[in-house]
C-alpha cells in the first residue's frame, strides 16, 4: 500500500490519535486480505460471530448495546457558528463548545485499542458526483461495515495525496454510554465526530452523517442536492429505459421499490426493473438542463423484518453473502438468521437479538428487534443497474415523495409544476418507525424525508429546491403516493410491492404526455381507469377510495402543515403561495 503523503491528512490523524491515544493505527488499503485479517480479530475475541460458511458464505452476525439499536436524532447535533444556519428542526451547539465537551470524551477513549483509519469515497472515484472521507475509528464492525457500505482503499489514497480535500470523521465506541453519546456535524469544518455508538446510522459516517447532513450542506454552497432517495431505473418493453428518485421517511418501503420485482403481466409485456439506489441520492444539473442523479453508497443498509420471498426477494438474494447482519435472530441448529416475517419456519432452538434462548415457535417475544439490519454488498443485487457501476448520473424523469399515511393522502396526485412539488415536499407527513429511537407510529412532518438528515436551516433548503428548480430547462415531475392508505377496517386498500409500478407507469405516461389527469385541489390525479391493473384482483370502487381527497381529512392537514411552518421564522415565497392556495381550495371544496 501507498503510503499517505499528503501532511494535513498526516497531521490530523496525529491530532485525533494524539487525543484518543490508541494503541496503534492501522490505515486500510482495502485489500481483501487486509480486511480477512481483521475480521479474524473480531471473531477471535467474539466482536462478531461467523454465520454458517456453506448457506451464507462470508456472512457475519453482529448484536448492539440493547439501548443503541437505532438512530438516536435527540443526540445528533448540527454545530454552527450561528445558531439560524442550524435552524428550527436540527438540535444546535456552538462549534467551540460542543467541540470542548467532546474532546474530554474523546480523551483516551481508544487506549488499549486499534485506531483503523478507513479512507473512502462516496461515490465512484474521480467522477464528478465523488467526494472522499477518512473515518477514524476503534471498532472492527465499523472497518467491516464501511468496506461494504462505501468504496475504501488505494485510489482514495491516491487523491489524498494528489491534495484532494476530505471530510474529517471520527469515531469512537467509547463504553457505548449512551448519556454521553453524541453524533456532532460541524459543516463549517467539514468534520463528523460521532462517540458512544456502534449502531450504524450514528456511526457508519459515509452514510447519513456525510452523505446527507454534510452532503447537504455542501451541495447547497456548490449547486448541488444531497437527497433521502432511492434511484429506479424502469424500462418499457420497447427496452426505452427512464429514472427516478424517490424519498421516503426512514423503514417506509425505499429498499423494496428500489428492488420492485414487477407483476407478472408487465413481466411478460418485457417490462424491467433494475435498481441504482436505494437510500441517498446525489443530484446535478447536466449541461442539457436536466437533473442527473448518482447513489453515492455501495452497499445497502436495510431494515431485516419484513424482507422475505414476496416483501423483496431480490434484497433477500443480495444478503446471501458477504453481509453483515445486526440485532437480527439467530438460529443455533444451523447457525443461520432469522428475523419476523422471513417466512413462517421460527426457530425452535434459537437466540433472540439480545442473544437469549428463543423458541420462536413458541415465544410471544420477538427475535429480531423491528430495526434489525443487513449490511450487504451492492453488487450483490440481482437487480442492480450497470449504472450503478459507473458513477455517472443518470438522468431524473419523476421525483416521487411519499410517506406511510393511514388516511388523506391519497395513492398518487402529481405536482403542477416544480414550485408546487416543493412545496408538497416541504409538507411531507410520515407515521414514524423503529428506525429511530422514539414513539412508533405517531404522524409526524418530515419533509422531503430530510427532517433528520438536513444539515442546515430547512428553510434554506426550501429555497435551495427552489433556486435549482429555476436552473434548470428540463426538471423531472414531481409526484406524491401513498402505498399506506387503509379502509374503515384498518385495512390496506392498495397491495404495495410490485403493484406500486402500476403506479410509475402512470406518472411515466405523465411524463410522456401520454396519461390523462384530473385536478383536485392536492394537484393532479390519475382517473380510476388510469391506472392499469390488469391481473390485479382490485375494484374501481377501491381505486376510488384510494384516490379520494376528503376535505375535513384535508382541512386537518392543512392545520397540521401551518403549525409545522410555524416554527420557520420565513419560508420562500414560492412554498408560501403553494400552501395558500390549497387552503383555499380546501375551504372551497
Ligand atoms: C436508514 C434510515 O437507515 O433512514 O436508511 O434510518
Ligand atoms: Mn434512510
Amino acid at each position: 500500500m501507498t503510503m499517505v503523503t499528503n501532511r494535513v491528512v498526516n497531521d490530523w490523524v496525529k491530532e485525533m490519535a494524539e487525543m484518543t491515544k490508541p494503541d496503534d493505527i492501522v490505515w486500510l488499503d482495502g485489500s481483501k486480505e487486509q480486511l480477512e485479517q481483521i475480521k479474524r480479530i473480531a471473531l477471535e475475541t467474539g466482536e462478531m460471530i461467523e454465520l454458517n460458511q456453506e448457506k451464507l458464505p462470508g456472512c457475519l452476525y453482529y448484536r448492539t448495546n440493547p439501548k443503541d439499536v437505532a438512530r438516536d436524532e435527540k443526540r445528533t447535533v448540527i454545530c454552527t457558528t450561528k445558531k439560524e444556519d442550524a435552524g428550527p428542526t436540527n438540535n444546535w451547539v456552538a462549534p467551540d463548545e460542543m467541540y470542548a465537551k467532546l474532546r474530554g470524551l474523546f480523551d483516551g477513549s481508544m487506549k488499549g485499542r486499534t485506531m483503523y483509519a478507513i479512507p473512502f469515497s462516496m461515490g465512484v472515484p474521480g467522477t464528478e458526483f465523488a467526494k472522499i472521507g477518512i473515518e477514524l475509528t476503534d471498532s472492527i464492525y465499523v472497518v467491516l461495515s464501511m468496506a461494504i457500505m462505501t468504496r475504501v482503499g488505494q485510489e482514495v489514497i491516491d487523491e489524498l495525496n494528489a491534495g484532494a480535500d476530505f471530510t474529517r470523521c471520527l469515531h469512537s465506541k467509547a463504553q457505548i454510554n449512551e448519556q454521553e453519546k453524541y453524533i456532532a456535524h460541524f459543516p463549517e469544518d467539514n468534520t463528523i465526530w460521532s462517540i458512544n455508538s456502534a449502531y450504524g446510522g450514528n456511526v457508519l459516517l459515509g452514510k447519513k452523517c456525510l452523505a446527507l447532513r454534510i452532503g447537504s450542506y455542501l451541495g447547497r454552497q456548490e449547486g448541488w442536492m444531497a437527497e433521502h432517495m432511492l434511484i429506479l431505473k424502469i424500462e418499457n418493453e420497447a427496452g426505452e429505459a427512464k429514472y427516478v428518485c424517490g424519498a421516503f421517511p426512514s423503514a417506509c418501503g425505499k429498499t423494496n421499490l428500489a428492488m420492485l420485482t414487477p407483476p407478472e403481466y408487465f413481466r411478460k409485456k418485457g417490462y424491467k426493473v433494475s435498481t441504482v439506489g436505494d437510500d441517498i441520492s446525489w443530484l446535478r444539473i447536466g449541461s442539457d438542463g436536466r437533473l442527473y442523479a448518482v447513489n453515492p453508497e455501495n452497499g445497502f443498509f436495510g431494515v431485516a423484518p419484513g424482507t422475505n420471498e414476496k416483501s423483496n426477494p431480490n434484497a433477500l438474494r443480495t444478503t446471501h453473502k458477504n453481509t453483515i447482519f445486526t440485532n437480527v435472530a439467530r438460529n443455533l441448529d444451523d447457525n443461520t438468521v432469522w428475523w419476523e416475517k422471513l417466512d413462517n419456519d421460527p426457530p425452535e432452538n434459537g437466540e433472540d437479538w439480545q442473544g437469549r434462548p428463543w423458541n420462536g415457535k413458541t415465544s410471544s417475544e420477538k427475535g429480531a428487534h423491528p430495526n434489525s439490519r443487513f449490511t450487504a454488498p451492492a453488487e450483490n443485487c440481482p437487480t442492480i443497474a450497470d449504472e450503478f457501476f459507473t458513477g455517472e448520473g443518470v438522468p431524473i424523469s419523476a421525483i416521487i415523495f411519499g410517506g406511510r399515511r393511514a388516511k388523506a393522502e391519497p395513492l398518487v396526485y402529481e405536482a403542477r409544476d416544480w414550485n408546487h412539488g416543493v412545496f408538497m415536499g416541504s409538507a411531507m407527513a410520515s407515521e414514524t418507525t423503529a428506525a429511530a429511537n422514539g414513539k412508533v407510529g405517531v404522524v409526524r412532518h418530515d419533509p422531503m424525508a430530510m427532517l433528520p438528515f438536513c444539515g442546515y436551516n430547512m428553510a434554506d433548503y426550501f429555497q435551495h429546491w427552489i433556486d435549482m428548480g429555476k436552473k434548470m430547462t428540463n426538471p423531472p415531475k414531481i409526484f406524491h403516493v401513498n402505498w399506506f392508505r387503509t379502509d374503515e377496517n384498518d385495512e390496506f386498500l392498495w397491495p404495495g410491492f410490485g403493484d406500486n409500478l402500476r403506479v410509475l407507469l402512470w406518472m411515466l405516461d405523465r411524463c410522456d404526455g401520454k396519461a390523462d389527469a384530473a385536478e383536485t385541489p392536492l394537484g393532479y390525479e390519475p382517473k380510476a381507469e388510469d391506472i392499469d391493473v390488469t391481473g390485479l384482483d382490485i375494484s374501481p370502487e377501491k381505486i376510488e377510495k384510494l384516490l379520494k381527497v376528503d376535505k375535513e381529512a384535508w382541512k386537518e392537514e392543512v392545520k397540521g402543515i401551518e403549525e409545522f411552518y410555524s416554527q420557520f421564522p420565513w419560508l420562500p415565497k414560492e412554498v408560501r403561495d403553494s400552501f395558500d392556495k390549497l387552503k383555499s381550495e380546501v375551504e372551497k371544496m
